[in-house]
């Protein structure tokens, strides 16, 4: 079993981003030896301190499948196609971010008020969008794929401005807050080559992937995996993939809802992963 999870309004409460209510379950995945995956929005800096506050040693995917990032040595050969940076295999889908972001002001003369990007707002205010502090703001503001949209204009001209974008190769995907600007990644696709490179790793093993997500974002993953687990959000509706046959839908939102589910899926579907106390 993998295990692939987007983070906030997922593993990770929406609103204070503790990840408490999983803890437990997190420690028994760990002695079961089922990698937890985290598939973000956030930024391979955020996805780093949170993987050193849960001893995650696991592979991670950052900025909405702009790129994977596989510790050196943690399957017996490189993939393919990927570059080594500080310690990690790095397989890019995407143009770094300044080329999002010299496109966005390519357009940004017809939308000039209607939006605030990450690189304009700052850290005050990435803090003041996101209720983050001080030190995961400054981490949420180092981007490398991408650049994170806060819209204040009407929904009319938010279409246009997504479509003006599309014309131009890029790829608009939604968060809990905001609009991302990037090239042709998403979270499917980087879970599909993932775990293609877990099976040329150990051919024997069939690893079956389940995907937990709460937002529009993460329907790619939970297409692609073989299990899918919706976790219901506080502030939004369930995205159009819940009328999907066979997702599982949380009744708990956030990290305990993510606990509750992930639990009944395993049990559920028969996955021989012991999840209770020793
Ligand atoms: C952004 O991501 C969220 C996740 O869904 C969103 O779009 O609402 C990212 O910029 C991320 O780096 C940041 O940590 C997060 C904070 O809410 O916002
Ligand atoms: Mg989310
Ligand atoms: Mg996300």
């Amino acid at each position: 079993l993998l295990i692939f999870t987007d983070l906030d309004g997922s593993l990770l409460d929406h609103h204070n981003y503790r990840h408490d209510e999983a803890d437990e379950l997190l420690s028994r995945l760990e002695n079961q030896a089922v990698p937890v995956i985290p598939v973000s929005s956030k930024t391979q800096a955020e996805i780093e301190l949170l993987r050193d506050s849960l001893s995650n040693q696991h592979p991670f995917i950052v900025e909405n499948g702009a790129a994977v990032f596989i510790p050196v040595g943690y399957f017996a050969q490189p993939p393919e196609d990927v570059t080594t940076i500080g310690g990690y295999w790095v397989k890019q889908f995407v143009e770094p971010r300044s080329h999002w972001q010299q496109l966005i002001k390519s357009i940004s003369d017809d939308f000039a008020t209607d939006f605030t990007t990450f690189a304009e707002a700052g850290i005050d205010g990435i803090i003041a969008m996101t209720g983050l502090n001080v030190h995961a703001a400054a981490r949420a503001a180092r981007r490398g794929y991408g650049e994170p949209v806060a819209w204040h204009g009407s929904p009319g001209r938010q279409k246009q401005f997504i479509e003006a974008l599309e014309q131009q190769g890029a790829r608009v995907l939604h968060g809990g807050r905001f609009m991302h600007v990037s090239g042709d990644c998403d979270k499917g696709k980087a879970l599909q080559w993932l775990v293609s490179e877990f099976r040329r790793n150990d051919p024997e093993q069939r690893f079956i992937s389940l995907a937990a997500g709460d937002s529009q974002n993460d329907c790619a993953m939970l297409e692609q995996a073989d299990l899918a687990l919706l976790i219901r959000s506080p502030v939004h509706g369930l995205p159009e993939l819940h009328r999907q046959y066979g997702v599982y839908i949380s009744k708990d939102t956030g990290p305990r809802g993510w606990s509750q589910g992930v639990r009944d899926i395993v049990v559920s579907n028969d996955i021989q992963v012991n999840l209770n106390e020793e």
